[in-house]
């Protein structure tokens, strides 16, 4: 734990504050010389949830920007991006997308797919690859100082990523086909650190299945910012955007104004909720 100078702190914990997480800020009292004691948790800005197959569990809190990373290769899923652009917009969270692996020979080809569905949305993308210090310098700079998660299929590259943004740090990275046979993520416990110039990132286990808390119909639609922004047009004031006449936002996507893989992505995304 950290205090308001960047000083690092040994505390414990009753069983109280049991649930408390990685990006939690915390009240805290000297409890032995060396050792403090949690006596207060503060109220969350927003938390990341993780679904299993039986239940939910926050894995993150107080998270200001989500790194969506995406690679040359494995082939990248957009339905997976537009599923964590949703969650950061309803934690609002910053997204920033990045294209890793720009070493590989099809890199232009995938930049041109990402660009064109999201180039009329405020996310940011970076194009980054290993060893590459002005493109990871570039990524550095857009994530001073904020609390950081990164997320993303396995094998893109997030644990190479986030060696090299935080040099001592040596976490484990995998073949893509190492992940295969073992059918796992390579990181399995949640932890906070320190970028070196100001700021800190959470690495968390299985974040493919995070969500933001709370998804329904009406939040699926705040998620997506240009479908939102369509909608208070429509003629009625619940369309879902799927079949009801007069409905701004399919005549958007009529018109492409709206992107039509953003609008796949949201009838997926929504039709569980309808
Ligand atoms: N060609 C290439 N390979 C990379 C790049 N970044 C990571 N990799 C490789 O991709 C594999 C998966 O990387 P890893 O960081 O473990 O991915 P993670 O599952 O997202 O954490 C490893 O073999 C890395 O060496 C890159 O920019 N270019
Ligand atoms: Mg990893
Ligand atoms: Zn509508």
């Amino acid at each position: 734990m950290k205090d308001e100078n960047n000083i690092r702190h040994t505390c414990i914990s009753t069983k109280k504050f049991s649930h408390i997480v990685c990006g939690d800020n915390v009240v805290c009292s000297s409890f032995e010389q060396d050792r403090d004691q949690i006596i207060e948790q503060l109220p969350r800005k927003n938390e990341l949830v993780r679904q299993t197959e039986h239940s939910t569990k926050t894995a993150a809190a107080n998270i200001d920007t989500i790194i969506v990373v995406c690679a040359v290769e494995p082939e990248p899923s957009l339905e997976l991006v537009d599923h964590y652009i949703v969650a950061a917009e309803l934690l609002a969270a910053e997204t920033i997308i990045v294209i890793n692996k720009m070493d590989l020979n099809n890199a232009k080809s995938v930049v041109s797919i990402i660009k064109a569905k999201y180039k009329d949305l405020p996310y940011p993308i970076i194009e980054t690859k290993k060893n590459d210090f002005s493109s990871l310098d570039h990524l550095a700079n857009q994530l001073k100082n904020k609390t950081c998660i990164f997320v993303g299929q396995s094998g893109v590259g997030k644990s190479t990523l986030i060696n090299a943004l935080i040099p001592d740090l040596n976490i484990e990275t995998q073949s893509i086909s190492d992940q295969i046979t073992q059918g796992k993520h390579t990181t399995s416990t949640t932890t906070l650190y320190d970028f070196p110039h100001g700021g800190e990132l959470i690495d968390s286990p299985g974040v493919r299945n995070f969500s933001a808390p709370k998804l329904n119909a009406r939040s699926i639609i705040k998620g997506f910012i240009e479908i939102d922004k369509f909608s208070r047009q429509c003629k009625f004031h619940d369309c879902k955007h799927i079949n009801e006449p007069q409905c701004a936002v399919k005549l958007a996507v009529d018109k492409n104004i709206i992107n039509t893989e953003r609008y796949i992505s949201y009838q997926n995304m929504i039709k569980p909720y309808i």
